[in-house]
């Protein structure tokens, strides 16, 4: 190879001359400092440069298959492992929109995490809604208008006071008589609170049920016994599981062996997902296999409560108003995820 050098005070300058002399196809052979040779300290870039041959390509040659270098390889891996880390930050991303969307539903903050973590792969913001609604519709059981079967049957209403146990009872005992022309009869137990007898004297007088606004916790039997006995829907009052008249409810549900049994856990739709969770502790005496859901017109979401329905509280009843009969539905698989979803899907 045919080297010279060239000399600069940088080298900028030095490579500048190397591509004057020789153009840009060059070899370099070294690059080092040396000192000026002016007296001074400063100092000099030397490059000894030369020729590239001319290059097999532009000769028409066919380049022979080279052996993969090392740099290749490691070139090769990093590309790999790249595309791999581009792949994990996607799905990562998918699990953490699909999180941020239970979450904001109201779903705790554990039961989020365990759904999200079957998240698809890749999806747009669409595909994660559409995924949720069904991974959520796949784990929620419904037992749905428990209290339009024919047969006479028990359903029972407890859960905190002012959840809406006595106006849910009420558009209840409203649909059987009006709708399905049966005969109801309403044992109350919140005997105590002032106006809580007023209220179902009031109902009873406009929708002909037959009232019994007993502390006896036979009267759920006595009820049972009267001829042509059909619906008997009991009423309770929200107190503590240590409180009299939750005891009387507790010994009258555990009487009624004959007939069916439904006692709905009478929940507000925007409790968080721990009140929900304590509710259900509270009230598991009393023995709660459904779940009511009422004041959904005050709430965006209903994902607190509804934690329970993904926990296996089948969902019996939805309730989006205060209006007796009008607002009531048994609950359907698409209202309950509509209630579920209302602000998650929009996170
Ligand atoms: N906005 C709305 N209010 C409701 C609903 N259900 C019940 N309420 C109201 O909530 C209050 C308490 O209801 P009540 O049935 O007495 O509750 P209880 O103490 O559980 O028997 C009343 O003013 C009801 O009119 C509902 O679905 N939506
Ligand atoms: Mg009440």
């Amino acid at each position: 190879m045919d080297y010279q050098t060239f000399r600069g005070p940088d080298l900028r300058s030095a490579r500048g001359a190397v591509r004057a002399a020789l153009g840009p196809d060059v070899i370099i052979g070294s690059t080092r400092e040396i000192p000026l040779d002016d007296g001074t300290a400063r100092r000099a870039v030397e490059v000894r440069a030369a020729l590239a041959p001319p290059s097999p390509h532009r000769s028409g040659v066919r380049p022979r298959p080279q052996p993969v270098s090392q740099v290749e390889h490691l070139e090769r891996e990093i590309d790999r492992l790249r595309a791999e880390v581009r792949a994990l930050a996607a799905r990562r991303r998918t699990r953490d929109r699909a999180t941020a969307a239970l979450l904001a539903s109201g779903v705790g903050e554990r039961l989020a995490a365990d759904l999200a973590v079957g998240s698809p792969k890749r999806a747009s913001d669409e595909g994660v809604a559409r995924w949720l609604r069904r991974e959520l519709g796949a784990r929620i059981s419904l037992d749905a208008g428990v209290a339009e079967r024919s047969g006479p049957r028990v359903v029972a209403a407890v859960g905190p006071t002012g959840a809406g146990k006595t106006t849910t009872l009420a558009k209840l005992a409203a649909r059987a008589r009006l709708d399905q022309g049966r005969r109801v009869t309403v044992v109350s137990f919140d005997a105590y609170r002032v106006g809580a007898v007023e209220q179902w004297r009031r109902y009873a007088h406009l929708l002909g049920l037959q009232l019994e606004t007993s502390r006896d916790e036979l009267a759920v039997a006595r009820a049972l016994a009267q001829p042509g006995a059909d619906l008997v829907l009991v009423d309770t009052a929200g107190g503590a599981p240590g409180d009299e008249t939750f005891a009387t409810a507790a010994r009258a549900l555990g009487r009624v062996v004959d007939s069916p049994l439904h006692t709905l856990l009478v929940l507000p739709a925007f409790l968080g997902a721990e009140e929900a969770e304590h509710a259900r502790a509270q009230y598991a005496r009393l023995g709660a296999d459904g779940l009511v859901v009422t004041k959904l017109d005050e709430a965006l979401s209903a994902g607190g409560v509804l934690g329970l329905a993904l926990a296996g509280l089948r969902v019996a009843y939805l309730c989006d108003g205060p209006r007796v009969p009008e607002d009531v539905a048994p609950a359907s698989l698409e209202r309950v995820l509509d209630a579920l979803l209302a602000q998650g899907e929009r996170a």
